[in-house]
């Protein structure tokens, strides 16, 4: 088995102070909660960017500064900007980081319920202009999926040449509006991925640790952060996303997997050197 991938989704662009102080917005915060993360071994950074009232932005400008800042502190570290930006943004807006030419970045498979009444919209149409401006820019897609059939899309993008193999997949599981997070939704989705894809699993809440067990024991890769969850354990906030990152590395060691200097995730995910 490879070494584990540890990505660190340090802000997100839902969760807010209110549900945990710690949650970076400035490009101080944002620095430090990476250099925390990255200190412990996670290997790729996750990245939202906030206004400094916590508003989400996609901002190249916003984005600039903070891959700056994340990269004096964590020079090595693969930094992955997000295209989903929040609910609602504009393709335009979403589309902004690519123009920094990232190793990584998201591509979002299908449009979702993201909670309430919130929709996540990324149509066809959008998710093949997303996948083509990659392409192009020779950024390698995470390609996130909420449910199955997400999968099916990129399977029939992969088939058009508009994704590369092999592709690398993030499975979040536990939105509401997504599939669910028991262990057989889990096995599931990596037993549809196309063969010699790499995976990615996140968990949203309680669903995080669990999930992320189950990935190291089946070969995939984790990702972890207050994007997904701000729980220790049921009811007690994490002080860090490194404490996050600490206790997922400690755990794959403990099970007889080694974690990835971002020089291995870079080898593992085939991006460029
Ligand atoms: N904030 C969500 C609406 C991504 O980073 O590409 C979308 C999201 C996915 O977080
Ligand atoms: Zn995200």
């Amino acid at each position: 088995m490879e070494k584990l991938i540890i990505t660190a989704a340090i802000c997100g662009a839902e969760v807010t102070k209110s549900h945990h102080p710690q949650v970076p917005y400035t490009v101080a915060e944002i620095r430090e909660e990476a250099k925390k993360a990255c200190a412990m071994g996670a290997s790729i950074i996750h990245l939202h960017v906030r206004e400094d009232d916590g508003t989400p932005t996609q901002s190249r400008e916003r984005f600039e500064e903070c891959m700056k800042a994340i990269r004096e502190v964590c020079p090595q570290v693969i930094i992955q900007p997000s295209t989903g930006g929040a609910v609602g943004m504009t393709c335009d807006e979403r589309l902004q980081p690519l123009s920094l030419h990232p190793e990584m970045a998201t591509l979002d498979c299908g449009t979702v319920n993201f909670g309430g009444d919130e929709i996540f919209v990324n149509t066809e149409t959008m998710i093949r202009e997303f996948a083509q401006r990659m392409k192009k820019a020779g950024i390698k897609p995470e390609c996130e999926v909420f449910d199955k059939g997400m999968i099916d899309t990129v399977k029939r993008l992969m088939k058009k040449g508009e994704i590369d193999a092999p592709a690398h997949f993030n499975l979040v599981l536990g939105v509401n509006g997504g599939i669910a997070g028991e262990p057989r939704d889990l096995l599931y989705l990596v037993e549809s991925l196309p063969a010699g894809s790499t995976f990615t699993v996140s968990g949203i809440g309680r669903t995080q640790l669990p999930l992320n067990t189950m990935a190291i024991l089946l070969g995939g890769h984790v990702r972890v952060g207050f994007e997904d969850n701000i729980y220790r354990e049921k009811g007690v906030l994490a002080e860090s996303n490194g404490e996050f990152v600490e206790r997922i590395a400690k755990l794959s060691r403990l099970l007889g997997r080694e974690v990835a200097t971002p020089e291995e995730a870079r080898r593992i995910l085939g991006l460029k050197p």
